[in-house]
């Protein structure tokens, strides 16, 4: 019976120390997606919180577990012990009702709360905005994403419509993504800057998020959409300094301008006669 209580103690010590071990190594550990944009900062801080919360529950299921199959198979309670035993505990009641409706009502408080308010990159909307403007640095950068098999394109409204088949990005600006597919759905995923949107045909996915790091980054196909999905990727798609990108606009401008007059106009979806076909490029 001695070793019995010796042994609860060291199973709820050994707890307590992970639980709040585990709790300050999340803090200090790499969250995904990371911290490259407003929006992958606000979703790893998300991520950073449920974590938080869950370990030290995880880590007591682990606890009671091993006090299970290991302490009562190494020193048998005396009496059969059974749920009853919970019956007019009060102590036992009160902490497993305030504990778990302080951890829940909090998740739900702060979800709540960063759905409701406009966090920084967390509006999501299905409503096009109006065509786009010059930018500066809180207006937003219109930038369309064109899914189609099995490759993303590009175009720059606010650059006379240009398409390209990089996706290069000015750092510290507002990025407003719309994306769209010309034949199956897929998915938009840039991973690092948490943004991620379904690309329907006939539909204008919107998502912003302003990009804080510059750096080469990977974009990529996550919605299933035939033979060649698994190729649909790209390494290359970068964010850099706003003189470079104004650069780099240039450059695809002069590239673009031969072709500028096939390409059909700038709209958030397209279908049928807006549709580009290939014979179009054809001399
Ligand atoms: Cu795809």
């Amino acid at each position: 019976m001695r070793n019995r209580a010796t042994a609860t103690r060291v199973v709820l010590i050994v707890w307590i120390v992970a639980a709040v071990g585990g709790d300050v190594a999340l803090a200090f550990g790499p969250i995904p997606p990371g911290q490259a944009s407003d929006l992958a900062s606000s979703e790893s801080l998300t991520i950073l919180l449920l974590a938080e919360a869950a370990w030290p529950v995880f880590s007591a299921v682990l606890a009671a577990l091993f006090f299970t199959l290991v302490v009562n198979k190494i020193a048998p309670p005396t009496a059969e012990v059974s749920a009853s035993a919970l019956r007019g505990n009060t102590r036992v009641q009160t902490v497993w009702i305030v504990t778990t409706l302080v951890v829940v009502l909090s998740i739900a408080v702060y979800g709540t709360v960063a759905l409701a308010i406009d966090v920084p990159g967390t509006g999501i909307s299905t409503t096009s905005a109006s065509l786009p403007m010059p930018t500066s640095t809180d207006q937003p950068l219109e930038v369309q994403v064109i899914a189609q098999q099995w490759w993303f394109t590009y175009r720059y409204p606010a650059y006379g419509g240009i398409e390209t088949a990089q996706l290069v990005l000015p750092v510290n600006q507002k990025i407003q993504f719309h994306v769209t597919s010309l034949d199956v759905i897929h998915s938009f995923n840039f991973y690092a800057l948490g943004v991620k949107a379904d690309a329907v045909p006939l539909n204008d996915n919107v998502i912003t998020a302003t990009p804080t790091q510059v750096g080469t980054y990977r974009v990529q196909c996550t919605e299933l959409c035939g033979l060649w999905h698994g190729n649909m990727a790209d390494n290359t798609a970068m964010v850099v300094s706003a003189s470079d990108f104004s650069a780099w606009i240039q450059e695809q401008t002069a590239l673009d301008a031969p072709i500028m007059k096939y390409l059909p106009p700038y709209s958030h979806t397209y279908s049928g006669s807006n549709l580009p076909q290939p014979g179009v490029y054809a001399p």
